[in-house]
């Protein structure tokens, strides 16, 4: 063989055997091109770290509304190939704790949490700033001093539906009816601020009365059964409901119809989340109007969670736009509703 053909086998030996070496040494391809030394570890093009995982600490499954949380959450981390570690805590705070303390021992790089109440959170979110893992509040505030112990809190703002509902049901019923209230799961955000957003604006006509409130815990089975009571001792006594959200009020609706009242006509029906079940009630005239309460948080989640992972700032909080639907315009929306 000539010896400029041995040299070029030689140099492409070479090489190849450099490529192999520099390949080898840092333990794992680096594919936005920084060199094996630099410290950033496996990212993509995006510069989002390639193996994001995340822990997922969540209510339960109470509501169409939280299912429709949880999937739009799911769905996105499949989208952008994160890893969620997902646990349900069946409405329990202690689950939820527990989740955030293995999620910390299992060193995710972020904790996506949606607070079923308000307090009772400092010591293990300490513990999750002691670990430097990034905690993302959805849909529910946590009531704590040193707000550096979250990242930032994604959601509605609770107080304005509840004005949102008190406006229409003012405007419907001239300022005078005596209502019935379903309130959310007790020391929830939403139902402390529904329930804020609402009397602020009926404490302005004297002919607005809440003559009965009682929480139905977010759920169908217990509005109705609520609403069951409530028909017992109001009866025709009752011209209004308020319901802190739509699966809630579903409940009122068949408890009001099982007694032979008509919602949606006798007795006004207004809640909050607007979900499909809702705007279906309000095309079969049973209930008056929804406040949205957008659940699919999951772009706006996992956008914190990508920036927080490489070290970018988010803000403390993001508030999510709502807005109120009424009969009138549900028959045009509904099929557009995506949750
Ligand atoms: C609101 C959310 C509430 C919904 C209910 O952000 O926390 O919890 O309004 C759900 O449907 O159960």
């Amino acid at each position: 063989m000539k010896k400029v053909g041995k040299g070029i086998l030689l140099v492409v030996f070479l090489c190849i055997a450099a490529l192999v070496i520099g390949g080898c040494s840092n333990q794992g391809t680096t594919t936005s091109g920084t060199t094996p030394e630099s410290p950033a570890a496996d990212t993509t093009k995006t510069g989002a770290k390639k193996d994001i995982v995340v822990g997922f600490s969540q209510i339960g499954a109470e509501s169409d509304w939280r299912r429709a949380e949880t999937k739009s959450i799911r769905d996105e981390a499949k989208a952008r190939g994160i890893d969620l570690k997902f646990v349900d805590a069946q409405q329990k705070k202690e689950n939820q704790i527990k989740a955030i303390k293995t999620f910390i021992a299992q060193k995710v790089d972020a904790i996506i949490l949606a607070p079923v109440v308000e307090t009772g959170w400092e010591p293990v979110l300490k513990e999750a700033k002691r670990a430097k893992i990034p905690v993302i509040l959805v849909d529910r505030g946590v009531d704590v001093a040193d707000d550096s112990l979250y990242a930032t809190l994604i959601a509605s703002d609770f107080v304005e539906e509840g004005r949102m509902a008190g406006e229409w049901l003012a405007k419907a019923t001239d300022g005078s009816c005596k209502i019935v209230e379903l309130q959310g799961t007790p020391e929830a955000a939403p139902a402390i601020d529904r329930k804020k957003g609402f009397e602020e604006i009926i404490k302005k006509y004297p002919g607005m009365k809440i003559i009965k409130s009682q929480t139905g815990d977010f759920s169908r089975i217990n509005g109705k059964a609520v609403m069951e009571a409530f028909i017992k001792s109001e009866g025709k006594n009752i011209q209004a409901v308020y319901a802190h959200n739509d699966d809630m009020a579903i409940g009122a609706i068949q408890a009001l119809e099982a007694a032979g009242m008509k919602p949606g006509k006798d007795v006004f029906v207004v809640s909050i989340d607007g979900v499909k079940a809702a705007f279906q009630a309000m095309v079969d005239g049973k209930l008056n109007a929804t406040v949205e309460c957008n659940p699919l948080l999951g772009p706006l989640a996992f956008d914190a969670v990508e920036k927080l992972v490489n070290g970018e700032s988010v803000p403390k909080k993001i508030v999510v736009e709502d807005k109120i639907f009424t009969q009138d315009v549900a028959k045009n929306v509904i099929k557009d509703r995506k949750y």
